[in-house]
């Protein structure tokens, strides 16, 4: 586990996307893959996880949770089962980056898993797939196949005396089995809904029994940061948001797609990357991290997308599902369909989130409609007051977003709109209309 010299930086987590047949063992095997785990076996799970800290390793999943640390909270010396729970359930609109891995790349996180499992002392663990996404999950369940027969997985993983099986599990398609503990209920045959917390999952998770739940993005950079050691990846990203990131990005722009790129990454420097705004028609608003982090605007093309840089601009970098929206997009509009979105996902649990959405999206609907009033913004603002900080879960913190951080940077497009007395114009709107 030392630091090579000269040890390239980016890309890290896609370079071997664009390799023919990257999926299969074989080539995974020619470029480096599964030797890290021969190095993590070799090492003492204490060492495993320290490595991991020192590397500061920030969990991918939304909330950027330190993932050496979570892996530290898992007890030691106990004699229950451990879990090892992988969230690929990637529901959070704009958000695509869980799956296009899976798909090139599911070696990393089957080696990931094996690394992590062993590090907090798991022989189980599963992956948590959205039950829509039917190719990633065959090519899973494929590579889990050959990595059993190479000897990765199973008993006795390569002469160690480490024994892991992994079970791909297919949810049903509901963006709140995302919430760590919703997904464990799901994962035991339950209706998905969150879990008060404390305890955490690594106190009481899967059929109450020590559990950590990783996001497949945190677990698929471990075998990089075992190879490459802790200096090597704090070389990329900033000092507390260290180490490479997709971003997702999709909207107005010339290429959208995955885009590799350290933490810190500005939006004017992703926008180069991905050829810059569609047809060169100007920026009006974007999201940083999906539809949960408030939104941004043209200006802010500066604010470095890592957790601190996102948070102290206003915002949050969430999934790094990077949406850009150009000037014919009617910020009422997307906030209605957001809203609509999170009025359908509500799981229904707490009343201010179920009965919330649903008359946000009521006030929306009839202000992008054209039978708004000036009033109507403030109640608005009233009802989102009432969820954001007041719900069981972030889903609700989440919903009130868009509408906050639109009316906060565009409310006089509100207020026009109200005035109007006509429908929302612009693209989409004209769209949802037809
Ligand atoms: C033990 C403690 N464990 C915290 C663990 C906790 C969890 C992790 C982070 O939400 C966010 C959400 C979305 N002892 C602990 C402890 N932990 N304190 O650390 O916890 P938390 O609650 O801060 O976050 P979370 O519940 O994981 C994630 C936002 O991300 N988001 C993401 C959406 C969508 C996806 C997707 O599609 N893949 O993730 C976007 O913004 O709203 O705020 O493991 O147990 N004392
Ligand atoms: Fe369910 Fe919404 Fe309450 Fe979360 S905030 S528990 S999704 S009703």
């Amino acid at each position: 586990m030392s630091t090579p010299e000269n040890a390239p930086l980016t890309p890290v987590l896609t370079r071997r996307w664009l390799s023919p047949q990257s999926w299969r063992l074989e080539t995974y095997e020619k470029l480096e893959g599964y030797t890290a785990v021969r190095k993590a076996l070799s090492a003492s799970p204490e060492q495993v996880i320290q490595l991991v800290k020192d590397a500061g390793l920030r969990g991918r999943g939304g909330a950027g949770f330190p993932a050496g640390v979570k892996w530290g909270f898992m007890p030691t010396g106990d004699d229950k089962p451990h879990y090892l729970v992988i969230n690929a359930d990637e529901g959070e609109p704009g958000t695509c980056k869980d799956i296009p891995l899976m798909m090139a790349d599911p070696h990393a996180l089957l080696e990931g898993c094996i690394i992590a499992a062993y590090a907090m002392r798991s022989h189980h663990c599963f992956i948590y797939i959205r039950g829509e996404a039917l190719h990633p999950m065959r090519r899973l369940y494929a590579a889990v196949r050959e990595a059993k027969q190479a000897g990765y997985l199973g008993h006795d993983i390569l002469g160690s005396g480490f024994d892991l099986e992994i079970t791909v599990h297919a949810g049903a398609g509901a963006y709140i089995c995302g919430e760590e503990t919703a997904l464990l209920d799901s994962l035991e045959g339950r209706r998905g809904q969150p879990r008060l917390k404390p305890p955490f999952p690594a106190a009481s998770g899967l059929y109450a029994a020590p559990t950590t739940v990783n996001n497949v993005e945190t677990i698929a950079t471990v075998p990089s940061v075992i190879n490459g050691g802790s200096e090597w990846f704090r070389a990329m990203g900033s000092e507390k948001s260290p180490g490479p990131k997709i971003y997702s990005i999709s909207g107005h722009v010339e290429r959208p797609g995955q885009y590799e790129a350290p933490l810190g990454t500005t939006l004017r420097e992703l926008l180069e990357l991905c050829g810059g705004m569609k047809d060169g028609i100007p920026l009006k608003f974007w999201t940083p991290g999906g539809s949960s982090t408030p939104l941004f605007t043209a200006d802010h093309l500066d604010v470095p997308l890592d957790f601190e840089g996102a948070a102290e601009a206003g915002s949050m970098l969430g999934t790094t599902a990077v949406q850009v929206f150009n000037e014919t997009v009617s910020v009422p509009w997307a906030a209605m369909k957001w809203t609509q979105f999170y009025e359908h996902e509500s799981c229904g649990k707490c009343t201010p989130c179920r009965e919330g959405t649903f008359w946000l999206a009521q006030v929306l609907e009839r202000m992008v409609d054209g039978r708004g009033s000036e009033q109507d913004i403030d109640t608005l603002l009233d009802v989102c007051d009432n969820i954001g900080g007041r719900s069981f879960c972030a889903l609700g913190d989440a919903a009130v977003s868009p509408i906050q951080s639109g009316i906060k940077y565009f409310r006089d497009e509100f207020l026009a709109l109200c005035e109007s007395n006509r429908p929302a114009q612009g693209d989409g709107a004209a769209e949802s209309r037809d």
